[in-house]
């Protein structure tokens, strides 16, 4: 599950849960540019070092995430400015922080979120900082400098909406297929395809589209992650019975269609207690009802949402 080291000091039940059905944890903030780097020229490993404590007294492992975003940049990159500077800045950060972490983490989202909202051409990069100072250029750059660095980890490209039925969803999918080949053919060292999964209660799984996307990947020689599944039930009806099995639904039939094509070796939720997520904030219900969105309710209880998780972890032993 991915945690924040706040909720973690700050509730034991949220740190009961992630001993009694976790193996893996991966820090929601902790890794991120704007924890890490209060100024360009500080690393303040503090926060991700006492995740990884965590794990490692409890025996989990830890990925990371992520090093290369268009979003949650500090402040001061706003003066990143052309080509030269922004090259640097990547590097840098991306020589630190994963020298710094090598052998200690199993995986690393190099890149995260690297095409548009709705891509209008399989072609298109999404926009951010470093697109429009390097070009696409600096996919390559940001994997070749994090396998330098530590020449084990998991080299991971990130993507979320490529699960669903619906033009967008496929269109998204085409996308990301063009730009995982591209990175392929000029020889970039990436390892695996990491599928958030932030599934939308409301629109099905287009389980054929997806097991045709992962099959391809995997053909690649590619590894293909679950990396932040959650469910937002925002649309769904509010019976309680009927929207967990909506929710353990989309779940089973992502896991089901991804399995079909894959031996899924991780399968990280973002977060594990509806108490702590972040579709409390962004898609609250209109009837004020509390969201169902994790394996466990508020009152970290199990949902069928555990169970649908418990079974396909089964059988990947
Ligand atoms: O859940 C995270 C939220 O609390 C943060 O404010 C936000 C910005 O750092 O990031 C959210 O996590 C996102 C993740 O890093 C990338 N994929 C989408 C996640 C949900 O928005």
């Amino acid at each position: 599950a991915a945690i924040t080291l706040a909720d973690l000091q700050s509730d034991v039940r949220l740190r009961e849960a992630v001993n009694a059905y976790c193996t893996q944890i991966v820090p929601v903030y902790e890794l991120k540019w704007r924890t890490l780097r209060p100024d360009a020229h500080t690393f303040a490993f503090e926060k991700a070092d006492a995740l990884l404590d965590f794990a490692r007294q409890n025996r989990l492992t830890m990925r990371g995430h992520n090093l290369v975003w268009y979003a949650d940049l500090p402040e001061w990159t706003a003066q990143i400015k052309d080509a030269r500077s922004a090259e640097r800045a990547l590097r840098d950060h991306i020589a630190t922080v994963v020298s710094y972490y090598r052998d200690k983490l199993t995986s690393w989202d190099v890149v995260n979120e690297a095409i548009p909202e709705f891509p209008k051409r399989p072609t298109e990069r999404r926009d951010s900082l470093w697109l429009s100072c390097l070009g696409s250029d600096y996919l390559r750059m940001a994997f070749g400098a994090a396998a330098d660095a530590d020449p084990h980890v998991q080299l991971t490209l990130n993507e979320y909406d490529i699960e669903s039925v619906g033009e967008r969803f496929a269109a998204r999918r085409a996308a990301l297929r063009n730009l995982v080949s591209d990175l392929l053919d000029t020889g970039t060292p990436l390892h695996a395809i990491g599928l958030q999964s932030h599934l939308h209660g409301e629109i099905e799984i287009d389980t054929d589209g997806l097991a045709k996307c992962v099959a391809e990947f995997r053909s690649w020689g590619l590894d293909v992650i679950v990396t932040e599944l959650d469910v937002d039930d925002q649309k769904l009806p509010g019976p309680v019975t009927e929207r967990d099995a909506i929710v353990a639904k989309r779940v089973n039939d992502v896991l089901a269609a991804i399995s079909s094509e894959a031996t899924l070796r991780s399968i990280l939720t973002w977060g594990i207690s509806d108490r702590y997520s972040w579709i409390n904030q962004m898609f609250p219900r209109a009837d004020g009802l509390p969201n169902r969105t994790l394996p466990l309710d508020a009152g970290f209880r199990p949902k069928s949402f555990m169970d649908v998780i418990a079974k396909f972890t089964r059988e990947a032993v």
